[in-house]
Order: structure tokens, then C-alpha cells, then sequence
């Protein structure tokens, strides 16, 4: 396994819209296990390729608590097939956008059809804080962030603030 480093706005490759994994290799599984470290590390409860730079359809998520025993979960090419009209509200974060939360509005419930490890498709309702990760996760393989759901001021404040730390970083 590999520790990765995780790429922070404003990096172009977050809004890349990431290939479908055909045949589940050794080289995907190498990545599932390098996601599920950096993500673990990070601490995050789910992380995308993209975020390790690699625009792939593969999601990895923890929602399990800290007291709680790990409860790794694996979506390759996950995709929404069915979203609930009442939407709830989360406070989101993101380990591509460090340190800045906002409450966003998703669809409360969702369906959502994944392949696991071994190929095998699974069709998932979830609610709450899975339906939520699972929409953040999705958005991500579609080039989608959640400040991309807020006001138009927030975002291009916190976008600002994130262009002038990587151009500090330059020089
Ligand atoms: O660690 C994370 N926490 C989180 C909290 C609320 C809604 C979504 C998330 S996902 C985020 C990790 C991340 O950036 N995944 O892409
Ligand atoms: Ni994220």
C-alpha cells in the first residue's frame, strides 16, 4: 500500500470527468487499497481517484465512528439511478478543499447501482449521511465540488482564498 497525497483546489484534475473501470485488475485493487490509506490517514470518511489523481470511477467510504470497528465499503462506477424529491441538509467538507464546511441541500434518499471488488453489481438505498457521501463521491467522478452547490459570494471567496495560498506557494 501507498500513502497518497491529496490534490487541493485550485488543481484542474478535480474537475476531470473520470473513466469507467472496465476489468477489475490488480493494478484497481492496488489503488482501492492506496485509496482506503490516504483516506484513513487523512482521516476522511470517503475519498474519490480523482483526489489521488487518478480519474478513474472508484469511491472508496468509511462511515463507521471513531469507537466503532472500520467498516471499509468499495463503489466502482457508481451511479445514481434514483433520487428522492425531499432533500436534506449536511454540513459538507472535503479533503480536496481542507478546512472549509458549509451546509449543502442534496436529495434526502437516494438508489445508487456500484460494482464491488469482485465485479458483482449491487443496487443500495441509503439515507442520511450515505446518501449524502455517496452524492459528494459521485459529484467527484463527474468533475463536481459541493462549493458548486452553494452561493455564488462563498464560492468564489473560498475559491480566492485557495488560489492565493497556491500562489504564495510559488514564490
Ligand atoms: O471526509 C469527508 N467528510 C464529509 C462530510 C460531509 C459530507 C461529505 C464528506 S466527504 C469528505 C471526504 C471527501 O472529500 N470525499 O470526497
Ligand atoms: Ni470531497
Amino acid at each position: 500500500m501507498a500513502l497518497h497525497e491529496i490534490i487541493i483546489l485550485p488543481d484542474k484534475r478535480l474537475r476531470l470527468v473520470s473513466e469507467p473501470v472496465g476489468k477489475i485488475t490488480a493494478e484497481i485493487k492496488k489503488l482501492v487499497a492506496d485509496m482506503f490509506e490516504t483516506m484513513y490517514d487523512a482521516p476522511g470518511i470517503g475519498l474519490a481517484a480523482i483526489q489521488i489523481g487518478v480519474a478513474q470511477r472508484v469511491v472508496t467510504m468509511d462511515l463507521a465512528k471513531k469507537e466503532e470497528d472500520a467498516e471499509p465499503l468499495v463503489f466502482i462506477n457508481p451511479e445514481i439511478v434514483w433520487s428522492s424529491e425531499e432533500l436534506g441538509s449536511y454540513e459538507e467538507g472535503c479533503l480536496s478543499i481542507p478546512e472549509y464546511y458549509e451546509e449543502v441541500e442534496r436529495p434526502a434518499r437516494v438508489r445508487a447501482k456500484y460494482l464491488d471488488l469482485d465485479g458483482n453489481e449491487h443496487l443500495i438505498e441509503a439515507d442520511g449521511l450515505l446518501a449524502t457521501c455517496l452524492q459528494h463521491e459521485i459529484d467527484h467522478l463527474n468533475g463536481v465540488l459541493f462549493i458548486d452547490y452553494i452561493s455564488k459570494l462563498k464560492r468564489d471567496r473560498v475559491t480566492k482564498k485557495f488560489a492565493k495560498v497556491a500562489k504564495r506557494a510559488e514564490d
